[in-house]
């Protein structure tokens, strides 16, 4: 396995909106992220992964783009941008972008000239097509809902849209489109950017033939005809060759319909594509028939299984990444951890799982204080378009709306969106004016300013243990084997190379539990743990506790 800076690099996640204001309009810009540059550093990450900030009306929150070539004023502009880029750099930190490239913004120029008529020539970079009778070309429904076709009554035509309809969908048959992405990309890789996160990649080649989905589950549809068209892999194999490869960067590709049969064939370094991608099989663990506000109790194994798997898919020549939570999910504590009686250690847990496994790590912002879900009184406080889309299609299928309001207190995204809890003063030190969505009320006890000054805080422990992952790069390269999978609340596993080997158990549950292993207790010792002044006989767990054990004759550890 090739080394690789991007392999060994912890990514920080920002979603601006929600990070700091430092103008008083409620929403997060780009001068409050240079303002935390020190912090973000002091974390001890390598990248930051920033969420869309070119210019966007935000019908999905700067998704939906209409100037891939502009800052969006709201952050800042331009010069701001700059700013950011070489106060990065000069502290050392990489700058990955968001590449919204499935779909622009209504309100792109391109898609304004697409819609005057049907000879103009921006026609097809969108995917315009004649109806079905009275009605749209296919059943086929968008990811938020309702029809995936919107109407145009000027040119009698529909084009299509996997997401709201003021997201277009562009026709990457099209190999104007096509120019025009990379052109994109050239711009900003000559500015400095190291790498893209590319959204929603996975959908860009359409089906081969429009015709109604047999699926009735959405999720299925989007498996089997909306993701990993026929010509995904042309085009990213095109990508790579005319653009990616000229540069020392790092790609991520984000991937609806992403598994295990084809998750190598993005990712093998011999066929020239991505570098990484995301996959959803563990943050999808708890959708039902009905998808993710449909939620099903999951067990432990299944979620173990996940990991194990794609260790054994990737191993043949890809990289993989490791995350537990990102902008579009429930807080990672509130969903894999106890955010109640258990919040500090197993929020700790969880960085630890996080920062021990193979691949690049993931991590989203507000996790390394353990920000949790925020459960709003009502449907009025929220504002994904995701969540409010569902919300009135439970309405319309009379639904008990009590009942829905807790699934949204456990599903919506703007649980993930909740602005930065920087210290117990008004608005949680993340803006003077209005924040855009409102504070998650447990900011005064919960917030970075009082994690900094307690030393055994959830912040200090994630420096700590991003620190032990530097230090040791079997955590980064070293194999990897799950121990017990059937376990339902020991997640136990080994991370090894020639010349050491860590032993990493976690106790996912609220009980204590023993790990009754055929293992010798004396061939290890305990390096790492969430929780100091408690009995530590070695194979025994807390609630919750997490212990990283080296065995003992390991050399080029270091502790
Ligand atoms: O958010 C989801 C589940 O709640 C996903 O289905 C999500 O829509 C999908 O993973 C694609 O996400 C990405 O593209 C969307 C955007 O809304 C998301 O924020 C983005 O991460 C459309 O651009």
């Amino acid at each position: 396995m090739s080394r690789n800076w991007w392999k060994e690099s912890v990514v920080y996640q920002i979603y601006p909106r929600s990070f700091k204001d430092t103008t008083g309009d409620g929403i997060g810009d780009i001068p409050g992220i240079i303002e935390k540059l020190d912090y973000i550093k002091s974390l001890g990450v390598d990248v930051i992964w920033l969420c869309p900030v070119y210019e966007s009306p935000n019908d999905d929150n700067g998704y939906d783009i209409s100037n891939y070539r502009k800052i969006s004023k709201d952050f800042g502009g331009q010069e701001v941008f700059e700013t950011l880029l070489e106060q990065m750099h000069k502290r050392g930190l990489k700058l990955v972008m968001d590449l919204v490239a499935n779909h622009t913004s209504d309100e792109h120029s391109w898609f304004k000239e697409s819609k005057k008529s049907k000879d103009n020539p921006y026609r097809d970079y969108y995917i315009w097509k004649d109806g079905k009778g009275n009605g749209p070309p296919t059943n086929w429904t968008s990811f938020f809902n309702g029809s995936a076709w919107e109407y145009d009554e000027d040119t009698q035509q529909y084009y299509l849209h996997y997401f709201t309809k003021k997201q277009p969908d562009l026709n990457w048959e099209n190999p104007k489109v096509r120019r025009e992405i990379f052109d994109v990309m050239e711009y900003w890789f000559k500015k400095g950017v190291d790498g893209f996160r590319m959204d929603v990649i996975s959908l860009i080649s359409k089906p081969a033939v429009f015709e109604d989905s047999p699926y009735p589950k959405f999720q299925d549809t989007i498996i089997n005809l909306y993701a990993n068209g026929p010509k995904i892999h042309q085009y990213l194999h095109e990508m790579n060759q005319k653009v990616l490869s000229k540069y020392d960067i790092m790609t991520v590709g984000e991937g609806p319909g992403i598994d295990l049969k084809n998750g190598l064939l993005y990712v093998d370094e011999k066929r020239e594509e991505l570098d990484m991608v995301f996959h959803f099989d563990h943050l999808y663990i708890d959708c039902g028939e009905g998808g993710k506000y449909d939620p099903v109790p999951y067990d432990l194994p299944k979620f173990k299984n996940v990991f194990s798997d794609w260790d054994e898919a990737l191993k043949k020549g890809g990289w993989g990444s490791i995350f537990l939570g990102n902008h579009d999910f429930s807080r990672m504590v509130s969903r894999f951890g106890n955010d109640r009686e258990y919040h500090d250690a197993s929020s700790k847990l969880l960085i630890t799982l996080l920062l021990t496994m193979g691949g690049t790590v993931y991590l989203y912002q507000g996790d390394e204080i353990g920000m949790t879900n925020v459960a709003y009184p009502n449907i009025g406080h929220y504002n994904d378009v995701e969540t409010l889309n569902a919300w009135c299609e439970a309405e319309k299928n009379g639904q008990d709306m009590d009942a829905f309001l807790t699934i949204v207190h456990s599903q919506s995204r703007d649980n993930a969106r909740t602005p930065m809890q920087w210290n117990d003063q008004r608005n949680s030190g993340f803006t003077e004016g209005k924040p855009w969505l409102s504070i998650n009320p447990n900011y005064t006890s919960l917030n970075v300013a009082a994690q900094e000054t307690c030393e055994t805080s959830i912040l200090n422990y994630y420096r700590d243990i991003i620190q032990f992952r530097k230090k040791n790069s079997v955590l980064v390269y070293g194999d990897y084997e799950c121990l017990q999978e059937e376990h339902p609340q020991l997640f136990i596993y080994r991370r090894w190379d020639e010349a050491s080997e860590f032993l990493i158990l976690h106790n996912m549950s609220n009980e204590p539990q023993k790990f009754a292993a055929d293992l010798n207790v004396e061939r290890f010792m305990l390096c790492k743990t969430n929780l100091e002044n408690v009995t530590q006989d070695l194979f025994h767990l807390h609630p919750w506790q997490t212990k990283i054990l080296v065995r003992v004759d390991s050399s080029n550890v270091v502790i």
